[in-house]
């Protein structure tokens, strides 16, 4: 079967500002919640490799942007560093930063890459995490100056701009499993911070259209279906709906509908946990829904109803409501520890078909992670990442089945052009359609995926 997409669509790759650019002497960065934390405690990051350590994209991305030339990019999406660009938060702009994301966004349209521009990946300047972050509500109208800065110096060039990406895993990562700094346990705090995200998001949406510079807004989520372990179990299925109500509708809902769920709503005001909503708020969420919505896929979520008693804290905790079980006979990544379902691409674009008025969306992630793939280098140099161009294969047939029967989506960025570096994983896990020698002058070489890429984007589809 020849598996052919739409005309234009959008073919590239996705990566992130603190992943790719790095830091350097005299660049004006300021520091930001990653900076602190791996200062603070290095032991926190796997290898003790922290932030600092990119893959360079500051100083190469003029070569980089051939070698996305040649891997068949005609879209790229990266994040702009609120505290690169404005150091402390608040207050001045970093010309130096100006002139990089100048630099960056012309090089790109130049080459015909399209720059899709993503405002907050993780990054909170730690000038407003010392003042709570997005637990305070400051922090709403920080952003929102950012995002406006950022619309105002680059948006006559900057059509695709996103609120966020997986604005979802700084509440899970910084207030409910500690993987994100400030790495505490407090659900009340961590609905109060997604309240802002989407408050933030919402009126940068605002701002954006208000400027009227003919291009488009929306945000990133990474939307995992929640299966209940038995669907004709009604206990399990209400479980299920709960997991997606906190970790997909949470967000979902503002984004496309300009509502929360209402049974998110129900489940904070039953624990007394309901944000502080200042008024009007409800309006501006209400009146400012996204253009169009970006989709992080990377895995399911198995949910069954609560077996066990044990408890992750003293205060309630999303696991009070279910529980996560294995799925026998599941398809894993190892190395990520990720169950791999492909048909899980497919369940959301439905899900966004039939159930959010079929909102223009694109994949804009999705990847494959693998530890040590220096073991597939041939003869030739180059890495045989044949598992890779497997992975993409078997998401795309999806993705086209999805388009196939009315699903609108416009495009499939992969997480990622070249390996880079990871939050917690450091590079322990590479995901690049391009290798990145970190003891050779951080030297790229193109892995087999990267050349079928460009093969298949060639001819926007596969046999
Ligand atoms: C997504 C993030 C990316 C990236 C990717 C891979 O959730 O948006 O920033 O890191 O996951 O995950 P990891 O690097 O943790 O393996």
């Amino acid at each position: 079967m020849k598996y052919t997409f739409p005309e234009n669509f959008w073919w590239g790759s996705a990566a992130s500002g603190p992943q790719t650019e790095g830091t350097y002497e005299g660049d004006q960065k300021g520091a930001n919640i990653w900076d602190h934390w791996y200062a603070e405690q290095p032991e926190a990051f796997f290898d003790q490799v922290g932030p600092n350590r990119t893959s360079a994209f500051y100083k190469n991305y003029k070569a980089d942007i051939q070698l996305m030339k040649q891997t068949g990019h005609n879209s790229f999406r990266t994040s702009i560093q609120w505290s690169r660009l404005i150091p402390n938060g608040t207050g001045e702009v970093n010309q130096k930063a100006v002139d990089f994301y100048n630099s960056v966004i012309d090089e790109l349209i130049a080459n015909d890459v399209e720059p899709f521009m993503n405002l907050y990946h993780f990054d909170m300047p730690m000038k407003m995490q010392e003042k709570g972050g997005w637990e305070n509500r400051e922090t709403v109208e920080a952003y929102v100056h950012f995002a406006k800065t950022c619309f105002e110096l680059f948006g006559d060039r900057v059509k695709k701009w996103f609120t966020h990406n997986e604005p979802i895993v700084p509440v899970e990562g910084g207030y409910l499993y500690q993987f994100h700094y400030p790495a505490i346990v407090d659900m009340k705090k961590a609905a109060q911070v997604g309240y802002h995200e989407a408050l933030a998001s919402a009126k940068a949406i605002k701002v954006y259209h208000e400027l009227n510079q003919g291009g488009e807004i929306g945000i990133i989520l990474n939307l995992t279906p929640s299966y209940p372990r038995d669907e004709n179990n009604p206990e399990d299925v209400k479980a299920a709906r709960i997991a997606d109500a906190i970790f997909n509708r949470s967000f979902l809902e503002p984004a496309v509908k300009g509502v929360f769920p209402t049974d998110l709503v129900d489940l904070l005001k039953e624990i007394d946990y309901l944000p502080v909503i200042e008024e009007g708020d409800l309006d501006i969420i209400k009146e400012n829904t996204v253009d169009l919505l970006g989709v992080n896929y990377y895995q399911p979520r198995r949910i069954k109803a609560k077996e066990s008693a044990e408890k992750l804290s003293d205060g309630p905790m999303p696991d009070d409501y279910f529980d996560n079980y294995e799925m026998p006979g599941r398809k894993m990544n190892p190395y990520r520890g990720w169950e791999i379902y492909e048909k899980g691409i497919y369940d959301i674009l439905t899900n966004l078909r039939e159930n959010y008025g079929n909102i223009r969306c694109f994949i804009s992630e999705n990847g494959m992670g693998v530890e040590g793939e220096e073991r597939y280098i041939n003869e030739d140099g180059r890495i045989d990442d044949d598992y890779r161009i497997e992975f993409v294969k078997d998401h795309l047939k999806y993705v086209h089945q999805a388009i196939q029967e009315g699903s609108n989506v416009q495009g499939y960025h992969m997480w990622t052009c070249m390996d880079n570096w990871s939050w917690l994983n450091a590079y322990k896990n590479r995901y690049g359609f391009i290798a990145v020698d970190l003891d050779n002058d951080c030297k790229r070489t193109i892995k087999k995926s990267g050349q079928w890429f460009k093969q298949m984007t060639d001819n926007n589809g596969f046999d």
